[in-house]
């Protein structure tokens, strides 16, 4: 019965040149879904790419960090953005415990860290400096913070250690974590027609820089150690006293078994490597056009079968 299933799946999508290797499970290969855009639509094209392969997909929504000890175990097969600057450490925690690799970078150079719309700066011309920002915190005071000034961090989850950045540095703000991304993009939004100054955490690849011009905040460089020896940076006794690394990864991870359960879908893997402006449009189908990430999986796939396909029928059996 499974045979016969995996047989005639392969058999009506060999038509259309993209057969998975009848050596792959037929058992669904999960696919972990978190909480910003361009993840979650990059998540559903690489799960449509599979199905049109013949293979059974599942995607489950999970934390952001713990998702390394999934993969690492198996309860997922793989990771598709691995962002140095938010799940570095995560990741190579997992990697020294075995049971997960890394499948190589996507062409994506990322950066993740303290950012403001370029009308902020009218009111703190020293930016993008960081002792400058510090200086005109009280540009950034609320009701909420007193005299000292508001960062809006990410989620939790994205543990982006804005606090411990804040002590280790001295700094006059105080931080206070977003429950979502669309609540960073809300603050932003929310400051645009008064051109009111504010600092929210922002990344790069994503919809946000096509529609507001802005620019990441100037932190001491990032050095390797800066988040496990206090010795590292420009405060010797503590840790985070860094910017996040400016010119940081995007990584593919996998579970080790899934090159033997799905050999097809790894070999598709191995080969996928997505661009800034790609995966700045996953986002904008979801941020700015507003579309159901399935949806805007497909419209982003019809429109990028020149990108998609050479990896696909490169591992077609
Ligand atoms: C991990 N993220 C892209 C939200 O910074």
């Amino acid at each position: 019965m499974k045979k016969l299933t995996l047989l005639a799946t392969v058999g009506a999508v060999a038509l259309m040149g993209v057969a998975a290797n009848a050596a792959d499970s037929d058992d669904p290969i999960v696919i972990p879904i978190h909480n910003w855009s361009s993840q979650i639509v990059m998540s559903n094209v690489v799960g449509q790419m599979y199905e049109e392969m013949g293979l059974n997909v599942e995607y489950v929504t999970t934390d952001s960090q713990a998702v390394y000890e999934s993969v690492r175990l198996g309860d997922v097969a793989l990771e598709l953005e691995v962002w140095e600057g938010a799940f570095g450490a995560s990741f190579r925690e997992a990697l020294s415990k075995g049971g997960l690799h890394d499948v190589g970078d996507h062409d994506a150079v990322t950066r993740e860290d303290w950012w403001y719309p370029m009308w902020t700066k009218d009111a703190c011309p020293g930016l993008p400096d960081w002792e400058a920002l510090n200086d005109c915190a009280e540009v950034f005071a609320t009701a909420e913070t007193g005299d000292k000034g508001r960062y809006l961090d990410g989620p939790v989850d994205w543990l982006k250690h804005g606090q411990e950045r804040v002590e280790a540095l001295g700094m006059d703000f105080v931080v206070v974590n977003a429950g979502s991304a669309a609540a960073l993009w809300a603050e932003i939004g929310a400051a645009e027609a008064d051109k009111k100054p504010v600092v929210v955490f922002n990344w790069t690849p994503n919809f946000a820089e096509a529609v507001w011009p802005g620019e990441f905040v100037e932190f001491p460089a990032w050095e390797d150690g800066c988040d496990t020896d206090p010795a590292v940076g420009p405060n010797p006794d503590a840790l985070y006293d860094c910017g996040n690394p400016a010119t940081g990864y995007l990584k593919k991870a996998a579970w080790d078994g899934m090159k033997d359960q799905w050999p097809s879908a790894y070999c598709v893997l191995t080969k996928i490597s997505f661009t800034n402006p790609q995966i700045a449009e996953m986002a904008k189908l979801v941020d700015t056009d507003e579309l159901e990430p399935e949806e805007a999986a497909e419209e982003w796939l019809a429109a990028n079968r020149a990108v998609v396909d050479p990896w696909m029928q490169g591992c077609s059996a």
